[in-house]
């Protein structure tokens, strides 16, 4: 990021030098549908980016790493609207699995919040009776088809070292530009 920005400012710096342009930029929130930039492996639902990991199963650390890997971090759920549209993706694409999520209560036992952003879980998307700390070694959340009413995925804390597929989630992107005038 900060190398991208730095070459932007050189570019800027150099036409400002020129002195006949007047160098206006502008950043907006998304990518504009006529640039034809691919966001793959990461599929857009909702307003979100994210990758699903279909076959490989790992621990909840390796995920994360995984996640890291691709610039992105295990997902978050913030709102009710992005776990039902999750949701609702996985079911269209007859998706059934069981999925790590950045849920977990490592950093202060007992308070489950998303590792990825440092906020607490606040949402009631848990199967009922968890997260139950099942042989006090329940440390990270797993979404998963328990057949609620509406067949979506919810949560349960498992022990971190299961080995689970995983979805990463991708902060939402900008389009930085400059208007040379
Ligand atoms: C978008 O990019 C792809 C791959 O680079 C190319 O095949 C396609 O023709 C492009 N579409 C437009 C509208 O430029
Ligand atoms: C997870 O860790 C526990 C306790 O350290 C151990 O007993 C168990 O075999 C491990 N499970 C897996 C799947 O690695
Ligand atoms: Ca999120
Ligand atoms: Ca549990």
């Amino acid at each position: 990021m900060v190398i991208k920005y730095t070459v932007i400012s050189a570019v800027v710096g150099v036409l400002s030098l020129v002195g006949a342009y007047q160098v206006v930029p502008t950043i907006e929130d998304g990518i504009p549908d006529d640039l034809n930039f691919t966001t793959g492996p990461f599929v857009k639902i909702g307003h979100g980016y994210y990758y699903i990991e279909t076959k490989a199963e790992k621990n909840w650390f390796d995920a994360a790493e995984s996640c890291h890997r691709m610039d992105a971090k295990l997902i978050a759920f913030e709102t009710k609207e992005e776990w039902d549209l999750i949701n609702q993706y996985l079911l269209n694409n007859n998706i059934y699995e069981i999925y790590w999520t950045s849920g977990a209560d490592l950093a202060n036992q007992g308070k489950h919040d998303w590792f990825s952003t440092g906020d607490p879980i606040t949402l009631d998307i848990w199967y009922p009776g968890e997260p139950n700390n099942q042989y006090d070694n329940e440390h990270c959340d797993e979404l998963g088809d328990r057949g609620d009413a509406s067949n979506y995925n919810v949560l349960n804390d498992r022990p971190c070292n299961y080995t689970r597929r995983y979805i990463c989630e991708r902060s939402y992107p900008k389009t930085a530009s400059f208007i040379i005038w």
